[in-house]
């Protein structure tokens, strides 16, 4: 095992165990609900914006047990948006992380109560005191969590998605949609650390930067990879975008300059690191990852 995947199952195993314990579980009435929500979010998923966020937060030496709480409460988001992606009246899946989605397990109403639940969730792990002693961090976490999940983000961007479908969209229009589905919540993972350590204005810039074409090569990927990827590798059904008439950057690019043009970005995310040290290493090493990543 190389170095940085040792290091991605180190940031999963972390938020596992942080999630495990953050996540409701009892006998009473509400028992479906707490089992779905714990279906949903634990035992799968690559935890790549866990990754960023503990790897944000180790740039400024923050606590793993303030870091591993943000992280659980990302995942709590990606897993609820996942949740509601996966409903019929959404992008209609069987399938995620290799297993039937939410709603073919537990059924429709109870997905759609699993993301509500969820997102709930995230914002009593980030407003409780043992995420920050100070509560200006955990208010600034909160809030721009808020920005990063709701309609001026991953909200906002799944509703530009759904339009989307069967329309030809110009490229400048499929980078922001990107932006605001997949790459708001990155570019949180990524700011959190900054946040949670106090970091400086150009600390918190370059991690901003790096987030914001790490998120696009991340999604180009998964474009490519809607396209060339094998269903079984992926855990998720694939050619889902072009059976809907979506625009991506492969449709509009084609799959050879997408390819490239996922490098750059990947390359110049690296280069936004420049004014840290070694402890950012492993963040330059997930920009690679992000683009060579076979699910
Ligand atoms: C329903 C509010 C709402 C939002 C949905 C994130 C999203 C918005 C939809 C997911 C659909 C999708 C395939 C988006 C493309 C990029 C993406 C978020 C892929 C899934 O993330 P990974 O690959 O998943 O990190 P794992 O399973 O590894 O956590």
């Amino acid at each position: 095992m190389s170095h940085f995947s040792g290091a991605m199952a180190q940031s999963a195993r972390i938020v596992e165990e942080a999630l495990e314990i953050l996540l409701p579980k009892s006998q009473n009435s509400e028992t479906r609900l707490f089992e779905a929500m714990r279906y949903a979010t634990l035992g799968g998923g690559k935890r790549l914006r866990s990754f960023l966020v503990l790897n944000s937060a180790g740039i400024f030496d923050v606590g793993e047990t303030c870091a591993a709480r943000v992280a659980a409460a990302v995942e709590c988001v990606h897993s609820y948006s996942l949740a509601h992606d996966d409903l019929p009246c959404m992008d209609d899946d069987d399938l995620r992380r290799g297993k039937p989605s939410t709603h073919r397990q537990f059924g429709e109403a109870t997905a759609v109560l699993v993301g509500d639940a969820l997102l709930s969730v995230a914002f009593e792990i980030l407003s409780d005191a043992a995420t920050h002693e100070d509560p200006n961090v955990r208010c600034e976490l909160v809030r721009a969590l808020a920005l990063a999940s709701g309609p001026h983000g991953m909200v906002g961007g799944q509703m530009l998605d759904l339009e989307s479908e069967n329309k030809t969209l110009p490229v400048g229009a499929v980078t922001r949609l990107q932006q605001l589905k997949t790459g708001a919540l990155i570019a949180y993972a990524c700011e959190a650390g900054a946040i949670l350590g106090k970091a400086s204005a150009p600390h918190r810039q370059a991690l901003h930067a790096y987030a914001h074409d790490f998120g696009l090569a991340f999604q180009i990927t998964d474009d490519l990879l809607d396209i060339e990827g094998n269903p079984e590798t992926l855990g998720k059904s694939a050619g889902k975008d072009q059976a809907a008439g979506k625009s991506t950057m492969v449709s509009l690019l084609g799959v050879e300059r997408a390819r490239v043009q996922a490098k750059i970005l990947a390359d110049q995310a690296v280069k936004h690191l420049d004014l840290f040290d070694e402890k950012a290493d492993l963040l330059r090493a997930a920009a690679l990852f992000a683009i060579d990543r076979r699910a």
